[in-house]
């Protein structure tokens, strides 16, 4: 409920023929869907300064060097937290991102409105995040349809059966099983396990959250996930863009 009360205060700061008048209205986006079909590293980097189930993740670098480092390591794509309250992040970041490199950004916020949509197109992101824990079916369907026709691709995050059987609907490219509870932070590589084969082929399978070694990724690839999402592992080490190669 907060989340929506913010986004009506932030409709009244930039007026939606501005947002449509960015230049990345015009452009066409970079598949990650396509990126993670054809490669066999499938990280997606996350550019996280802190989130509620850490309070600090050790940070000593610009959001620049963060993403051009991912980006050199062979990221497949970035994730760019926007959300202020809990995670520090803004769409300052998600622009310096655009403007630092070319492979597919990923606006991560909790997404409502089709403003924050609009929002997400205007600085240059080339897909969204819609997280079944806090949307209906009907939010899923208008939402994911609007982020479509403006040429989105769009993640749908569901962490247990019921959010993914509520959401399935051909408007979704890729489905990523958040390993991390959100209302008990409890993380387990077992939820990705338990819901990979309920997922069908149809949509790009990504794994979010938990993830600190390669074996955890090779642990999960047989059961058919393409993309691995990965944000404080990478960002509490001194060098983000190196943590990536390794
Ligand atoms: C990254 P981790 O454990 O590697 O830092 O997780 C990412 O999956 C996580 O930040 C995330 C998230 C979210 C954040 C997944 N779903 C929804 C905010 C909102």
């Amino acid at each position: 409920v907060d989340k929506k009360r913010e986004v009506v205060l932030k409709k009244s700061i930039i007026p939606v023929s501005q947002l449509e008048a960015s230049v990345f209205f015009g452009k066409k986006i970079i598949s990650l869907s396509q990126n993670l079909k054809s490669s066999n590293s499938g990280i997606i980097a996350e550019h996280k300064r802190r989130s509620p189930s850490k309070a600090e993740i050790n940070y000593g670098f610009t959001v620049e060097e963060v993403v051009k480092g991912y980006e050199s390591a062979g990221a497949c794509g970035i994730s760019v937290l926007t959300d202020g309250k809990y995670f520090g992040g803004s769409l300052d970041d998600l622009l310096l991102a655009r403007a630092s490199v070319n492979i597919p950004l990923l606006r991560k916020e909790f997404i409502v409105d089709e403003y924050q949509i609009l929002e997400a197109k205007a600085h240059g992101a080339d897909l969204i995040l819609l997280i079944a824990a806090v949307l209906t079916r009907e939010e899923i369907k208008s939402l994911s349809e609007f982020a479509k026709n403006l040429g989105l691709e769009v993640l749908l995050e569901v962490h247990n059966q019921e959010e993914l059987e509520k959401s399935i609907m051909p408007t979704l490219d890729m489905i990523g099983v958040n390993n991390r509870n959100l209302k008990t932070f409890e993380v387990s590589l077992d939820f990705s396990k338990e819901l990979a084969n309920k997922i069908p082929n149809d949509f790009v399978k990504v794994s979010e959250s938990g993830i600190s070694s390669i074996e955890a990724i090779n642990e999960l690839k047989p059961y058919g996930y393409k993309g691995f999402l990965i944000g404080e592992n990478f960002m509490k080490t001194d060098n983000a863009g190196k943590a990536a190669t390794e």
